[in-house]
């Protein structure tokens, strides 16, 4: 096994005030093996006319986390994490899309590859399929590009984070119950440290986000942890604690 393509900087950052335990386990994260994963920040879950909203959903509850994720990215970014970005969507001729979950978005009236006011819904390539400018990615940070709800399933997302180093994940994104919960389940089964910022992620139903929370809280954090980011912004300006 070759090794990891990072150079260790000699920066610890300290551990985040968070819940169920202060992140990380191990008692502070380094940027060069830290991600911040962003999670589907894209029109079609948070636009005017994506697919959440043709699927009738509050877009407040979904937007509700852009500004503080905004802050978080660019403090993130001045700390040197690896900055990963993440979009839902189809190839436009929908070979990638399973025929259930194709059938399940017509019954709802908002039909995967269907025309829409922000072109054809979750299809690669299509203005609602992109990232929304407020935390839109800069020239060269990682874009994944997945068919499915978690970022790991069918990308090559587990393979360039260790080649990289990188340990710990610190996620934001929508929805909270959906595609970040997967990602962060998924994550953390593969053995990655994860932190959740509470107020960097909304869902659809107000229940779901807050059950979403809790259920990462449970067992001693079953899939790590969740702070809001403030906890996290204030270990950043903390700055090295070796
Ligand atoms: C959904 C997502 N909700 N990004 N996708 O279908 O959470």
């Amino acid at each position: 096994m070759s090794a990891p393509t990072t150079v260790e900087t000699g920066i610890l950052f300290g551990p985040v005030a968070a819940e169920p335990y202060s992140w990380p386990f191990d008692g502070g994260f380094r940027p060069e093996r830290t991600a911040l994963i962003n999670i589907d920040w894209q029109v079609d879950f948070c636009g005017i006319g994506g697919y959440v909203d043709r699927m009738g959903y509050d877009l407040n509850l979904t937007r509700a986390g852009l500004g503080p994720t905004q802050t978080v990215l660019e403090a993130a970014r001045a700390a040197g994490l690896y900055i990963v970005h993440t979009r839902e969507g189809h190839r436009p001729d929908l070979a990638d899309c399973p025929p259930n979950k194709l059938w399940r978005s017509k019954q709802i009236g908002a039909g995967i590859g269907d025309d829409g006011p922000c072109g054809r819904i979750l299809t690669r390539g299509e203005p609602g399929w992109e990232i929304v400018e407020e935390v839109a990615p800069l020239e060269g940070e990682l874009v994944i590009d997945k068919p499915g709800k978690g970022s790991f399933y069918a990308t090559d997302l587990d393979l360039l984070l260790r080649n990289r180093g990188i340990t710990h994940i610190i996620l934001t994104g929508i929805t909270t119950d959906v595609c970040v919960h997967t990602t962060m389940r998924d994550a953390n089964d593969r053995g990655y440290e994860c932190l959740l910022l509470t107020d960097c992620t909304g869902a659809t139903d107000v229940g779901n986000y807050e059950a979403a929370l809790k259920m990462i809280t449970m067992q001693g954090g079953v899939f790590g942890a969740i702070a809001p980011s403030s906890a996290l912004l204030a270990s950043l300006a903390a700055g090295s604690i070796v």
